[in-house]
């Protein structure tokens, strides 16, 4: 079996997504996500310009033998850019091989290992009682862990933070706070550590008084802080059992969770962008963190990150991987297959994708009493429709930055 054709297709029906289209010489499609947000085009031109002209008369089985090929092969290694490319014709190569084998991809990758994957959604409010309102919704929609995010007085806008609320199908209200906005410029936020260190733990005990002590809560500091501020934070929220505390200090520094992890036992997760696996070498080895937060979409596919995870099984280390709405609905359902035959699974980060985007991606997954399940069709269970996606050419989107009160960038 042989690849035939491969097209990298653009679109953006609630926001923009790239994904990698296979077909074999005897016609099964394979779908891969290669969506980085913001930079959405880096990648496209990577698998045009690049990859595509390699993959043409491959043989489609060799999906190990196509990743080393594409990666050694390349010389310049690692980054997000061919990191998601790579990740893309992995998971289309995947999805070809069940489709091949009749059988939905997590039984290639060892079959079930638990009913469903525990997932989580993201609550959020400018103040405490919009974020309960937003708990409320997400309990509701059947959510068992929730991500809190609020807003911290005196600043005026910051990441996580519900900017509007759309309502969407038969499923209520989608609170629309992913970041990237189709503009022509990043938005700018704002950002005071002090302030927020002094608000967090407030709003995680009111949090605790209003639902009590077993709902699974989780936060994301998204890389602002400094080793010290983080580790101080840590110890203020032990009181409120967090699943995990995500991303407290800028991701590029393995050893700043050393110290962190020396005066806290909130339960630490990072790891949204990094794309291999040596982005965890210390991380694994020295159990400074919980949970791995990578996505399928960003670090070389499945084949790379069951290797990270497998790795960090030996530590203890659980799965949390990356399941933002700037994962598209074929990253999401590569990410389910794979959580679903680990046995390290921990949680799976679950947000909604809007109507205009589940008509161009026709899905399989189920979300029921808190669990996700993939599905039983053959494959990835992910249908592209192509003349849904031509309706939605792509627009260009930036992530927002962020400014200290003196004018400063800071992490965002
Ligand atoms: C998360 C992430 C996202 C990222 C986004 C950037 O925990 O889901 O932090 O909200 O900011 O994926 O593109
Ligand atoms: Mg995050």
């Amino acid at each position: 079996m042989k690849i035939d054709v491969a097209e990298v297709v653009v679109t953006s029906p609630d926001r923009n997504f790239v994904t990698l289209r296979l077909t074999t010489d005897d016609g099964v499609v394979g779908l891969g996500d290669a969506t980085l947000n913001g930079r959405e085009l880096a990648v496209v031109s990577y698998l045009q310009d690049h990859v595509v002209p390699l993959l043409l008369g491959r043989d489609a089985h060799a999906i190990e033998d196509t990743w080393q090929f594409l990666y050694r092969g390349a010389y310049w290694r690692r980054g997000p850019v061919t990191m998601a490319a790579i990740a893309a014709v992995d998971v289309a190569l995947w999805d070809i091989k069940a489709k091949a084998a009749g059988m939905p991809l997590y039984q290639l990758l060892g079959g079930a290992s638990r009913r469903g994957l525990l997932a989580y959604g993201h609550a959020s409010g400018r103040d405490m009682p919009e974020l309960f309102d937003s708990v409320r919704l997400h309990l509701e929609q059947g959510y068992r862990a929730i991500r809190i995010q609020s807003g911290v007085p005196g600043l005026n806008a910051i990441y996580g933070i519900a900017s509007n609320a759309t309502a969407i199908g038969n499923i209520g209200v989608r609170y629309d706070h992913e970041p990237a906005q189709r503009a022509p410029l990043p938005a700018e936020e704002d950002w005071d550590t002090r302030s927020y260190l002094r608000h967090l733990p407030d709003v995680f005990e009111a949090a605790r008084n209003e639902f009590g002590p077993e709902l699974p809560l989780l936060h994301d500091a998204h890389h602002r802080l400094t080793p010290i501020q983080a580790a101080k934070l840590g110890k203020a929220l032990e009181p409120y059992d967090l699943f995990w505390l995500e991303d407290c200090t800028p991701a590029e520094n393995q050893d700043a969770l050393r110290l962190v992890r020396q005066h806290t036992t909130t339960p630490l997760a990072i790891g949204e962008i990094f794309n291999t696996v040596w982005d965890y070498q210390t991380l694994i080895r020295e159990q400074l963190i919980d949970y791995v937060r990578s996505a399928v979409t960003h670090t070389g596919g499945i084949t790379h990150l069951k290797r990270i995870l497998e790795c960090a099984a030996q530590y203890q280390i659980k799965s949390g991987m990356h399941g933002p709405t700037d994962i598209s609905p074929v990253g999401m359902a590569a990410a389910m297959h794979l959580g679903l035959a680990l046995h390290n699974f921990g949680i799976q980060e679950y947000m909604r994708h809007g109507a205009r985007t589940d008509a161009v991606f026709r899905q399989s997954f189920t979300f029921a009493d808190g669990l996700l399940h993939p599905g039983d069709e053959p494959g990835l269970g992910v249908a592209l429709d192509l003349d849904e996606a031509g309706k939605y050419p792509y627009q260009r989107a930036y992530l927002p930055f962020n400014r200290l009160k003196d004018g400063t960038v800071h992490d965002w």
